[in-house]
């Protein structure tokens, strides 16, 4: 029951609580307040790790009356909902953002200063929640800042994982996971809801029944329920999501695994202790690791228990909890949208038919109807083992149910294909939900395809290609089910906290609002013809280099020169983003500087600056990181080659480090093969903070290029027909590599053990991958690159004209808003018959 359960006498019971008072003063006061009475401590004994808490305690009041002012205002007039399903929330740092959004900043600077604390080293304590790989998490996390600032009603969902993505660490250049143990100081930004947990079934086995229809008829039907074998509890945790200074808060519910109260019974009665404690933790392990795969997803039995505990959680408290009492759910579309962020909650669409049909009474036509009304597919990828597939042994053990009903799914799916291509068996074995080689398994981009009303990709390109190359036959069937969203980012994080000097630039010259409109920017562009605002833009990128060199002194104990031009790659390391290319880069220039074959100033001074992180289990990956970092040490210490080249590999990249990246790149590095990449979102942060691309005719490249103009953006290599082209009529890299003496004495110093401390066995797996297998065309893309590159060169030394360029960038670029790709999703989407 919610509510109090007598009449209240008191008219204060009839609202929540007021705000605590805007002033220094009152900041002050309700801080040490939460100090005393929150952490327990006096001030003048008060860790920073107390104030740290204390002040996020404090900051979390100011939001609060508007948090449930929202949830209120939404009860009493319920709209259509999204319900965003995603494994994966890349949030970042909660302070900075929840200060940003109520405009709180100069008043707790002032209040902490007051008390003797500076602000600055209290959001340094914050440990960020790593809830997200890469790209894909930290999308989800945009989005829902982006409908927050929109006031669209949103419920994000999700998975409380005790551990993040881990921190990486170098040892002797090599990869080295540390637990990500995020919460272990406290988590003052997370509400948890022990009394509003919810039971989720596993296993166990399904039985027929006959039972009579509900018409009166007398006619019969026969039903199929489950019989779980073991149950989890899913604890909600409720997390704040403001939009940005407009009074709105959403919520993200973030589900968390515990063990029922059948485990402890078993503690009490099985009198083997030890094996019962152990059944609570495998329980509890459910929610305990994100894998920390990107892009190449591994088939884990647990991913899966992961997977539809998240799920089963959220279907079940958007129907029993936040939907009214007996709503009729045959106009479920009505009110809900769940986005499915990739294939990773699918397994949700046999659920809903379950919970229709099993705990909702609903024969499977009517169930299957509202299913498919309430569900939309995004894809994230191109790469084909990136789809998930399932087992049907996999399947059918832990979910049994579910299995039979994705097969009903299927057969009448597969019904409609052979009635629409009779005779076709090909087509049918291709666009089967099961496929039978080399296992039998559930493709579940296809289940997602079946059932959804929507399928998108990520970038115009991705978009089509996902029509073309990835689900063809799907968009022969029903053209009209796809379409696209091209990404965008939060400019509250991306511009506003990460890039402050920029800010208040571009405030002074267009003025305030551009924040949440920032289609605004475009007004920027004059201004790259006005000599004093090109002056001032270089001063700010000058001040972000400074505090970026700052930053990494402390940090990481890597020294950067004063001057230069910054190139930066950050993003997952993955051979097909092509950290290699980058790498091949960096020793060919040093090559032709050490054998003489070109003078030390006849290059532009350039810092490299790497961040990526490499999947545990990703082999190759580890092998690309440790060169890398070889190559960073023997750089940096050869004196021929000092002040000009540098390269720094800051451990651990992440969204707290990438908000002091992005701003100090002049270079943007988007190399991917043509193709490969869905989006990209990176790109679009550079962009958008004064950095001029380098890039492949992939992703979001493509439409930055357009935009931008091809006068501010370096384009090279393969385009996607050339590569798909140069792989039908068959690709030698060691061709490439005999036929390009510049190449060759590249790949050679490698090969040469110059830069593993002359231990030439260091460098073979990259080196032998390159020139025998190298699947994603680094070879074929190499000579481009470099040409592409001395253009870079070039234009760096005329920095008018640079400054010029990264002018327009930003100017043009406003489209990356992702307040934008969401106007887009409610366009095509989520509400598309709404205007
Ligand atoms: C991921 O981060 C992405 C795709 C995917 O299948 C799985 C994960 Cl964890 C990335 C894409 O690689 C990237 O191109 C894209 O910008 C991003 O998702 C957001 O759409």
């Amino acid at each position: 029951t919610t509510g109090p359960a007598l009449e209240p006498a008191n008219p204060l019971a009839k609202a929540p609580v007021g705000r605590p008072p805007r002033t220094v003063d009152g900041f002050a006061r309700e801080f040490l307040r939460e100090l005393n009475f929150g952490e327990g401590v006096a001030l003048s004994r008060s860790s920073q790790n107390d104030q740290y808490l204390a002040l996020a305690r404090t900051i979390r009041h100011y939001l609060m009356a508007d948090w449930l002012e929202t949830a209120r205002r939404r009860r009493e007039h319920p709209t259509k909902m999204v319900g965003y399903l995603s494994a994966e929330y890349l949030l970042g740092r909660q302070m900075g953002n929840a200060l940003l959004a109520t405009d709180l900043g100069a008043i707790a600077d002032q209040a902490l200063r007051s008390l003797g604390l500076d602000l600055r080293t209290l959001r340094a304590q914050e440990v960020e929640p790593g809830l997200g790989n890469g790209g894909l998490g930290r999308l989800a996390a945009c989005f829902v800042d982006s409908l927050a600032t929109m006031d669209v009603p949103c419920i994000g969902y999700g998975i409380r994982y005790e551990y993040g993505i881990f921190r990486q660490t170098f040892e002797g250049g090599r990869q080295v996971e540390v637990p990500d143990s995020w919460l272990s100081l406290g988590g003052p930004w997370e509400f948890p809801h022990p009394d509003r947990a919810v039971t989720v079934g596993f296993g166990g086995s399904t039985e027929t029944f006959v039972e009579e229809t509900a018409d009166g008829s007398g006619h019969q039907i026969t039903r199929s329920r489950w019989v779980p074998a073991w149950n989890v509890l899913g604890v909600p945790y409720h997390y704040m999501v403001p939009g940005y200074q407009n009074g709105v808060v959403n919520t993200l519910r973030l589900w968390s695994a515990r063990a029922t109260q059948a485990f402890d019974l078993q503690i009490f009665n099985s009198g083997d202790y030890a094996t019962a404690v152990r059944a609570q933790t495998f329980a509890e392990n459910i929610s305990k690791v994100l894998y920390p795969e990107d892009s190449t997803p591994q088939g884990r039995e647990l991913r899966l228990q992961q997977q539809y505990f998240f799920v089963a959680c959220s279907l079940k408290d958007f129907i029993d909890r936040t939907l009214e009492k007996d709503f009729d759910l045959h106009r479920l579309p009505e009110r809900i949208i769940f986005q499915l962020n990739d294939t990773h909650p699918v397994i949700a669409i046999p659920e809903m038919m379950r919970l229709l049909m099993d705990e909702h009474g609903m024969e499977w036509d009517e169930a299957w109807s509202v299913t498919q009304r309430c569900f939309a597919y995004t894809c994230h990828t191109l790469l084909p083992e990136a789809l998930e597939v399932w087992p049907v042994e996999l399947v059918g053990r832990l979910l049994p149910r579910h299995l039979e009903i994705i097969y009903r799914i299927n057969e009448e799916f597969l019904e409609t294909v052979r009635e629409t291509f009779p005779g076709d068996e090909l087509r049918v074995r291709r666009m089967s939900i099961i496929q039978d080689h080399p296992e039998r398994a559930v493709r579940m981009a296809n289940l997602a395809t079946v059932a959804g009303v929507k399928v998108n990709g990520v970038a115009e390109l991705h978009s089509q290609l996902l029509r073309d190359k990835v689900l063809p036959d799907f968009s022969e069937l029903w053209p009209d089910k796809f379409t696209n969203v091209t990404n965008g980012v939060t400019p509250r994080r991306f511009i506003r906290l990460a890039n402050p000097t920029l800010s208040q630039l571009i405030t002074d010259t267009i003025g305030v609002g551009w924040e949440t409109k920032l289609e605004r920017l475009e007004s920027l562009e004059p201004y790259a013809e006005d000599e004093e605002f090109r002056e001032r833009f270089a001063a700010a990128k000058q001040a972000n280099k400074t505090r970026l060199r700052e930053l990494l002194a402390v940090r990481d104990g890597i020294e950067l020169p004063e001057h230069g031009m910054v190139d930066v790659m950050v993003k997952r390391l993955h051979e097909y983003k092509r950290q290699t290319l980058k790498l091949l880069h960096i020793v060919s220039l040093y090559e032709q500087i050490i054998s003489g074959k070109v003078a030390k100033d006849a290059i532009v001074p350039r810092t490299f600056v790497f961040g990526a992180k490499a999947a545990p289990g990703y082999h190759m990956a580890k092998e690309i990181i440790y060169l890398i970092n070889s190559v960073a040490a023997t750089v940096n210490a050869d004196e021929r080659v000092k002040g000009v080249l540098t390269v720094a590999f800051p451990a651990n990249y992440n969204v707290t480090l990438a908000n002091k990246l992005i701003p100090a790149a002049d270079l943007s590095e988007q190399i991917s093969l043509a193709g490969k990449e869905a989006s990209g979102t990176g790109n679009m942060k550079f962009a958008l903070n004064g950095a001029l691309t380098i890039g492949t005719d992939d992703g979001a490249n493509v439409e930055i290029r357009k935009l931008v103009g091809d006068d501010n953006f370096f384009l090279f290599g393969m385009d996607e027909p050339q590569v798909a082209a140069l792989q039908a009529k068959g690709y030698v890299p060691s061709a490439v590599y005999e036929s390009n003496p510049q190449l060759r004495s590249a790949i050679d110093l490698i090969a040469s053990g110059h830069f593993t401390g002359g231990d030439r066995g260091l460098a073979a797996t990259v080196v032998d991958d390159l020139l025998y297998n190298d699947r994603f065309m680094t070879l074929a893309d190499f000579q481009s690159y470099i040409d592409v590159q001395g253009e870079v060169d070039e234009a760096y030394r005329d920095q008018e004209r640079w400054t010029r360029s990264a002018i327009l960038n930003v100017a043009r670029s406003g489209f990356f808003s992702s307040d934008r790709s969401m106007k887009d999703y409610l366009r095509r989407i989520w509400m598309p018959t709404h205007d």
